[in-house]
């Protein structure tokens, strides 16, 4: 151990030390002087251990700005405690990441002025959207920011109770996802229920310039909502909760999505969720099935979709409650329309992930969260049957299996999880192999390179269900059309005008609207949920 000269020069033992040598004479001997420097430093170094109480202070660090090291061995606990509150930054913020750098005044006070152009400063729910574009939020979060500050009850909102309580919603929630569930949400949940949709969809079915002929038929408005509702929870609630939590709106397109619908104002444009055109498929499919019009199918219903093509097992499945919320598909046998809209996304959409989580559920009889292999052949026997009455001769069911576990390729033999299928990427020629016989001739008839193309092929290409909503419904127009062009031929014959083709247009355009008008037309107004 070194001790440097400045440190020794500045120690009062070593300066007691040169007085003792000093002492009665006028120099210091060097030889003297470095045998007691020596024993000096012996002294020294073995008592530092043991310094007394009392004794002065050791010499300041060269660089009295550098932070002190830790001591050799301190008290573990302390360790621990130091290490965390230190070393580690916070990490989790379920109200989203605070932003410093936000300017809460500045948005209250732009809120204020916003407030001045409004008569009495009291917005009504068509004043709601200067509002919500002064908090600079996308225009079709007005509806829920005029429930959240109490309009729903005075039928308006003044500026005092718009700011207060938007205030402490700066305070609170950092992120969109935060602020729309604190918005949406009953009091002290922090998750979405679907009715906690209705009136923000209840507005967009208002006042979006898209759905004006909706508008005016009041009697479609619960049917429109209830499919947003269900194609937002298939999509979003990827925990199938029934309860959207701030992380799913996170990871989801939702929040996007919506902020899109005030700038398109062809509301079909936005295949997710808000599609009228799409709308109109579901709710056709379902009408042609539900022959009794009460909203409810039976499983024989559901068996009649598209030409019976699933198997009655697979329907079995679906009525037995292994994929439908509530009690009443199992108890009264009847599928509501909100559990069809499931049904039908996931029968022509086999590709996404809920659809694949949808089949699995059914396919796995025992609920063990594995296919096996008795599961497999289960379900392929119906398809044999099916096959053989039809004349053609199937497969036999090693030879099948060989071919599927060809496909999927499970990490584990003999079972297949829900990881294989969404890794395999081929989960819907595997469902349909099982299930759907129409479809399984027609993959069988495909070329396997087509097949493979498709899925190696990773351009954002229409979803399976934007390509079957877009096709049914030019069927379905184009069926309405020609039925209404045969009715007025008739009365065009009778008064010798042909139609114009633009009048065909035009009366084509209205034509999807009256006839939906005339099926809902006599329907009682129910509730599905
Ligand atoms: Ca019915
Ligand atoms: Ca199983």
């Amino acid at each position: 151990m070194m001790i440097k000269e400045t440190s020794l020069r500045r120690d009062p033992d070593l300066r007691g030390e040169l007085a003792f040598l000093a002492r009665g004479c006028d120099f210091v001997l060097p030889s003297r002087f470095k045998k007691r420097l020596k024993s000096f430093q012996q002294t020294q170094i073995q008592n530092k251990p043991e310094k007394k109480p009392g004794t002065p202070l050791p010499p300041p660090a060269p660089f009295p700005s550098s932070p002190r090291p830790p001591s050799p061995v301190p008290h573990v606990n302390n360790v621990v405690s130091a290490a965390l509150s230190i070393n580690i930054p916070r990490f989790y913020f379920p109200e989203g990441l605070p932003d410093a750098c936000s300017n809460h005044e500045q948005t209250l006070s732009r809120i204020e002025a916003a407030f001045l152009d409004v008569e009495d400063q009291k917005a009504d729910i068509y004043e709601m959207g200067k509002i919500a574009k002064a908090c600079g939020c996308p225009l079709y979060w007005k509806a829920p920011m005029f429930r959240a500050a109490g309009g729903e009850r005075t039928g308006f909102v003044s500026a005092q109770s718009f700011i207060t309580m938007w205030r402490k919603l700066l305070s609170n929630h950092h992120d969109d996802a935060s602020k729309f569930i604190c918005l949406l949400a009953k009091p002290s949940c922090s998750s979405l229920e679907q009715d906690d949709f209705i009136p923000l969809l209840q507005d967009v079915v208002d006042t979006h310039p898209g759905l004006t002929f909706l508008k005016d038929a009041p009697e479609f408005h619960s049917r429109y909502i209830t499919t947003v509702i269900q194609r937002i929870f298939y999509t979003v609630n990827r925990s199938w909760s029934g309860k959207i939590t701030a992380t799913e709106i996170r990871k989801s397109n939702f929040l996007q999505t919506l902020a899109l619908l005030e700038e398109e104002e062809d509301i079909n444009q936005i295949t997710d969720y808000f599609s009228y055109e799409h709308f109109y498929v579901i709710y056709c499919k379902f009408w042609e099935l539900d022959s009794d019009h009460d909203l409810y199918i039976s499983q024989a219903d559901l068996s009649r979709y598209n030409d019976q093509a699933s198997s009655n097992r697979i329907i079995e499945r679906i009525f037995s409650g292994a994929v439908t919320r509530g009690k009443t598909v199992q108890k009264e046998g009847r599928m509501s329309y909100a559990d069809f809209v499931w049904f039908l996304i996931s029968e022509e959409d086999k590709r996404n992930p809920t659809s694949i989580e949808y089949w699995f559920r059914c396919m796995d009889v025992d609920g063990d969260g594995v296919l096996s292999m008795y599961e497999l052949e289960y379900f392929y026997e119906e398809q044999c049957e099916r096959m053989e009455a039809m004349g053609i001769e199937p497969l036999p069911f090693h030879d099948l299996l060989c071919q599927m576990l060809d496909l999927v390729k499970p990490a584990s033999d003999g079972k297949i999880t829900l990881r294989d299928l969404k890794r395999c990427r081929m989960a819907h020629i595997f469902y349909d192999t099982f299930f759907n016989l129409e479809k399984y001739l027609d993959h069988e008839q495909r070329d396997p390179f087509a097949v493979q193309k498709d899925v190696e092929n990773d351009s954002p290409e229409p979803s399976d269900w934007d390509r079957f909503a877009a096709e049914e419904y030019e069927t379905l127009v184009a069926e309405e059309s020609a039925q209404a062009q045969f009715q007025e031929g008739f009365e065009d014959y009778e008064t010798e005008e042909p139609p114009s083709p633009s009048e065909i247009g035009n009366k084509g355009n209205k034509i999807v609207t009256s006839s939906l008008s005339e099926k809902c037309g006599k329907l009682q107004s129910v509730d599905e949920e």
